[in-house]
């Protein structure tokens, strides 16, 4: 098993065999992160949803990645400004219609997502609506904030891409969300598009975008007052009035 999924399954809490075996992980685990985001990935089966998460978290691409079958947990840690870390906790999920009834109930304790379609496989693009439609849908009354990645992009020098550039950046522009192209099996783009998500949260939860609710695992903070400082003092140095709210 690895590190992060040793950290998946003790979020909160120490474990003697992960400190035996992974010291440091488990110290962090405990110790350095402020805020937790959960986020979710979401799109077509075999469009590399895992193949990201992977590269991200471990830095590997596998030719022949298994299956996900329900929900897969991984972590991640990122440090969005000097001193405040965050632990990104993603749910990665499987894509086909048969698995759907067990991804569906996660939606609702998540804060972000990446919306992933394959762009040698216009079917995946077409399917983004659908996907993005039924996730707001069922996270109401709490808002997810996404992220479109077309993925695959080493092969577009293989002439293998259908879905343009410029076809895709207009559908993310109409659902309101920034896109990227990234490729799992080179690399490129992969940390830019989780961290461009992973700050869109942070900005939101600065902002009051996004709220902090009891019962509500999308974000999890260790020190409200901070992020209540924060808010403060960002509402005072910015000239148009904000509502000044605490978390929860
Ligand atoms: N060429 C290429 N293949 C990829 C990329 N990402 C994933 N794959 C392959 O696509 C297949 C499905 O990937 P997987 O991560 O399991 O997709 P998921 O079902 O969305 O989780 C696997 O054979 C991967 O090796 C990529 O960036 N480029
Ligand atoms: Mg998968």
């Amino acid at each position: 098993m690895v590190v992060s999924q040793y950290l998946a399954h003790h979020q909160f809490g120490s474990c003697a065999f992960c400190t035996y075996i992974y010291p440091q992980a488990s110290t962090m685990d405990l110790t350095l992160w402020q805020y937790q985001f959960r986020i979710i990935m979401l799109g077509d089966s075999t469009v590399g949803k895992s193949s990201l998460l992977k590269r991200y978290t471990e830095d590997l691409f596998l030719e022949s990645i298994n299956q996900t079958v329900g929900v897969d947990f991984y972590v991640h840690f990122l440090e969005v400004e000097p001193g405040v870390r965050v632990k990104l906790q993603f749910w990665d999920t499987a894509g086909q219609e048969r698995f759907r009834s067990v991804t569906r109930s996660y939606y609702r304790n998540s804060v972000g997502g990446l919306l992933v379609f394959d762009m040698t496989n216009r079917a995946s693009f077409d399917h983004i609506k659908e996907w993005h439609a039924e996730v707001c849908e069922r996270v109401q009354p709490h808002k997810v904030l996404f992220v479109l990645v077309s993925q695959k992009s080493d092969r577009d020098a293989h002439g293998d891409r259908v879905v343009s550039r410029e076809e895709a950046e207009k559908l993310a522009g109409h659902l309101g969300m920034p896109y990227v192209e990234a490729s799992a099996k080179t690399g490129q783009n992969v940390r830019e598009a989780f961290e461009l998500l992973a700050r869109r949260v942070y900005q939101g939860l600065l902002s009051g975008e996004v709220e902090l609710q009891e019962g509500w695992d999308g974000v999890k903070c260790t020190a409200p007052q901070a992020l209540q400082q924060h808010r403060a003092s960002q509402s005072q140095s910015s000239t148009t009035p904000k509502d000044k709210k605490c978390c929860g």
